[in-house]
């Protein structure tokens, strides 16, 4: 997948090599270029030239990678393992690896492999490649997105007294792969009340109460693609500040939506959505970046901050995500993730963001 502009991006490199160690240090990318849905793929290498791409992995994962019609070379031990790399770059000199996606003791390994080699970091330009999504990739987080955006409805029904917020996680985290989720896309965020002040809270022991404020936040993993959605309820009558505090977030947010279109800077989306906060009687409370950049990882780029100097482009997926906190009292975030159109953008997390107070 795109690997022509890759080596267009890197003229000087001949053949590109990329390493999913597995457990303890996953390469996303590795699945960027192979797309493989399913199947560990530990130890396993994508080797691509500008035409070709083929699979390293172990006869263990054999069958998946063919079964996804890609020219698969298999090993059944290491020593195999490290000829088929010698004799598949035989003919190249400068080989392109991505620094972040492999441990150092595996670089180290590699250049005992290939010792003649000079090989040269194309990380940069492979996150570059992976903001721009496919149609295909579009389809995954598509899904992914429709999973949460269901789940979300039934949220409200499932609130009662006493509920904990590990527990009302472990709903979300259920009702999501119910739904056809792989995994949640990260540790789901439930937080009640006080805790909601806290943007990454997690780990919540806190009983739900009537009066509380109930923010989730929370993603779903389809095909490898991720979502990330926040939605904020009301359990029992809120104060009234907090009802403002709903209704300025909502604004704020709907403003940011708005304003994301390819060729836009993402600091002025950022700008649009945080003078709606900044000009309430919450100025100053909506402390982190409007949003982030979702794909493999859940957290991709770019960043829509007021310090990310960055014009989106058509096909991008980021996520629009306002939230006011104050110390004590509680938070509202409301976070939807959306595809940058040539004209605006295309909303994928439909769930409704009207106020429910339940
Ligand atoms: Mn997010």
């Amino acid at each position: 997948m795109n690997a022509e502009k890759l080596f267009d991006m890197n003229q000087n490199v001949e053949a590109i090599l990329i390493y999913n160690e597995g457990e303890a240090s996953t390469d996303p990318s590795f699945f960027y270029f192979t797309q493989l849905s399913r199947g560990l793929f530990e130890g396993s290498y994508v080797f691509l030239t500008r035409k070709n791409l083929k699979v390293i992995t172990s006869q263990l994962e054999e069958e998946t990678a063919k079964s996804e019609q890609l020219d698969v070379i298999a090993f059944s031990n290491g020593v195999e393992r490290k000829n088929k790399l010698k004799e598949l770059t035989s003919d190249f000199n400068f080989i392109g690896i991505n620094f972040s996606g492999l441990s150092h003791k595996e670089f180290l390994g590699l250049r005992q492999i290939l010792p003649d080699k000079e090989f040269v970091d194309v990380g940069e330009s492979i996150s570059n490649l992976r903001m721009i999504k496919s149609e295909r990739e579009i389809g995954k987080i598509r899904e992914a997105a429709k999973i949460v955006s269901e789940v979300a409805e039934v949220i409200p029904e499932k609130l009662k007294d006493g509920l904990t917020e590990n527990e009302l996680a472990a709903i979300v985290n259920f009702e999501m792969m119910k739904r056809g989720a792989s995994s949640p896309s990260f540790d789901t965020i439930a937080a009640f009340g006080a805790d909601a002040a806290e943007p990454h809270f997690t780990g919540g022991s806190r009983k739900l109460k009537k009066g509380d404020v109930v923010l989730v936040d929370f993603g779903a993993r389809y095909e490898r693609y991720c979502s990330d959605m926040t939605r904020t309820f009301f359990y029992g009558k809120p104060e009234r500040m907090m009802l403002d505090m709903y209704e300025t977030v909502l604004k704020a947010q709907k403003a940011g939506i708005e304003a994301v279109s390819a060729g836009i800077n993402g600091k002025d989306v950022d700008k649009e959505a945080r003078k709606i906060i900044d000009s309430s009687k919450f100025a100053g409370k909506f402390i982190h970046s409007l949003g982030h950049g979702v794909g493999l990882n859940v957290h991709d780029h770019p960043a829509l901050s007021p310090s990310y100097d960055f014009f989106l482009k058509e096909n991008m997926v980021v996520t629009v995500e306002p939230g006011v906190y104050i110390s004590g009292k509680g938070g509202v975030r409301i976070e939807d993730d959306v595809v940058v159109k040539k004209e605006g953008c295309e909303v994928l997390t439909t769930a409704p963001k009207e106020l429910i107070v339940v």
